[in-house]
C-alpha cells in the first residue's frame, strides 16, 4: 500500500451548492488522503460525503479554529492542505501547495494581494475596506514578525504536520490563519506565498457573519494578545 504523505482536509459548513459544483474539479489524485471536517452540516453537506465515500468527522464546537485543530489529530500525512468548498479557493492550486511542502516548505500560502497575478474576490466588500483591513494586518504582521507575506491571512494554505503541532494553534474561530502565519513567522518557519485567484463563492452564504468594524476591532484584539504571547507558546508544544 502507498504510504500516506499528503493528506487534502475539506472544510464545510452547511455547503452543499457549493460542494456539488467543486467535487468534480477537485484533484483528489494529488492527496493519498482525503477527509472532511464540518460542524453538523444540516442541509445535505454530510449525506453528500457519505454519498462520494468522503470521510467526515464532526466537530464538537463550532468555529474555523476549531476544525483547523480537530484535522490535525486525524491527519495521517506530513503534509495538510485546508480547502474550504465554499467556491471562494481555486482547486486547481491545490498541488501547487503540495509540491511546495514536499519542497521542504513548513508553511505555504495562497495569497490573494499584491502578486502579479494574484486576484481577491471583492464582490461583497465594494468599498474595499475588508481588502484594505486584509492588507493592513498583513503588513503589520510582516513589519513586527518578518512574515515575508502579502496575505497572512486566506485560509488557502497548507502546513508540514510538524510544524502546525509546534505552532500549537488555538484561536477558534477565523483567527487562526492568521495566527498560524504570525506563529510560523516567530518560529522562524519556512514560509512560502504562491498567487492565487480568489473565485466567487458559489451559493450558500458567509459563516462569518460580522461586519468589517467587528471583524477589524476583533483582528486589532487578537493582534496584541499574540504580541503579549511572544513565544511563551511554544513551552506547552507537544
Ligand atoms: N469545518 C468548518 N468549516 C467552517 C466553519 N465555519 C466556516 N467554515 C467554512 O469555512 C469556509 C469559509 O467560511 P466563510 O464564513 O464563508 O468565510 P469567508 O470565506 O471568509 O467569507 C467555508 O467553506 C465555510 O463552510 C466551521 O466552524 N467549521
Ligand atoms: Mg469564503
Amino acid at each position: 500500500m502507498k504510504p500516506i504523505k499528503n493528506t487534502l482536509v475539506l472544510l464545510s459548513y452547511n455547503e452543499i451548492e457549493a460542494l456539488k459544483l467543486l467535487h468534480p474539479k477537485i484533484p483528489f489524485s494529488a492527496a493519498d488522503e482525503v477527509f472532511a471536517i464540518d460542524p453538523k452540516s444540516t442541509d445535505g453537506t454530510l449525506e453528500f460525503y457519505k454519498k462520494k465515500k468522503i470521510k467526515c468527522y464532526l466537530q464538537k464546537e463550532l468555529g474555523r479554529g476549531k476544525a483547523f485543530v480537530e484535522a490535525l489529530k486525524h491527519a495521517k500525512g506530513e503534509n495538510i492542505v485546508f480547502f474550504s468548498t465554499d467556491g471562494n479557493e481555486d482547486p486547481k492550486d491545490i498541488p501547487a501547495l503540495f509540491h511546495n511542502l514536499e519542497k521542504g516548505y513548513d508553511l505555504v500560502i495562497a495569497g490573494r494581494f499584491i502578486h502579479k497575478k494574484s486576484k481577491s474576490d471583492d464582490s461583497d466588500d465594494p468599498t474595499r475596506i475588508r481588502k484594505a483591513c486584509n492588507i493592513l494586518c498583513s503588513g503589520l504582521a510582516n513589519v513586527i514578525w518578518r512574515t515575508g507575506v502579502y496575505d497572512a491571512i486566506n485560509g488557502f494554505r497548507g502546513f508540514k504536520k510538524d510544524a502546525m503541532i509546534k505552532m500549537n494553534l488555538d484561536a477558534p474561530k477565523h483567527e487562526i490563519e492568521y495566527q498560524s502565519t504570525i506563529r510560523a513567522a516567530k518560529l522562524k518557519m519556512k514560509i512560502k506565498e504562491i498567487p492565487t485567484h480568489e473565485l466567487k463563492r458559489l451559493g450558500g452564504f458567509r459563516k462569518q457573519t460580522a461586519g468589517t468594524l467587528v471583524l477589524a476591532k476583533a483582528f486589532a484584539l487578537f493582534f496584541v494578545k499574540e504580541f503579549l504571547v511572544g513565544k511563551s507558546f511554544k513551552e506547552t508544544s507537544k
